[in-house]
């Protein structure tokens, strides 16, 4: 699998799989998971409601309603609340190597994540930059593209440097 980072809106992203930074109810917030909602419309918290609640370091997955018919599903990925949940670490790598795992039982091609617990859950940007690079080149996997979709400058140079080392 190519790992590429990438700077820009995850919601606008040419991919057949887009990743969500979720919590464990499922019922949308802020962040890139308010960005995906509003994308998808209200259908996305209907089909949402039979899977929570989604324990840290676990992902679910539905269709991708209005970000469709670009983007076939949404991976809704609940990352640790840093100082929370522990080992913060090993919660971290699951939910991307989850993640991975719902890309392929769908037969997905490409997937974008966002940097997963760096924002509302308080993980440190450069060590989560690090975890998920180095849980993402461990997967085994039928994916051939993964993308790091960084918001902001900063993490995408963490990233870039994760990916470098
Ligand atoms: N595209 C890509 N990345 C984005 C976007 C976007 N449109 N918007 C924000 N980011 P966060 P968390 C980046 O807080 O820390 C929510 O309320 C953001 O800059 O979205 O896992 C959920 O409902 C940061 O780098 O996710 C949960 O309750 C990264 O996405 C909680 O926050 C993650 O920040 C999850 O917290």
């Amino acid at each position: 699998m190519e790992i590429q980072v990438v700077r820009g809106d995850i919601t606008a992203c040419d991919v057949d799989v887009v990743v969500t930074a979720a919590n464990a109810p499922l019922i949308g917030g802020g962040g890139v998971d308010g960005a995906v909602h509003r994308a998808a419309g209200p259908q996305l918290l209907q089909a949402l409601r039979p899977l929570a609640p989604c324990p840290p370091g676990e992902a679910v997955r539905t269709p991708a309603f209005g970000l469709g018919p670009r983007v076939r599903h949404i991976v809704h990925a609940v990352g640790p609340r840093y100082g929370v949940d522990d080992p913060a670490a090993e919660l971290l790598a699951s939910a991307y190597r989850v993640s991975v795992r719902q890309c392929d039982e769908v037969g997905a091609g490409s997937v974008a994540f966002p940097a997963l617990s760096t924002g509302a859950f308080g993980y440190p940007l450069f060590e989560a930059c690090q975890v998920s690079v180095q849980a993402l080149r461990r997967i085994e996997t039928s994916l051939r593209l993964c993308l790091l979709v960084a918001f902001d400058e900063r993490t995408r140079k963490f990233w870039e440097r994760a990916l470098a080392a």
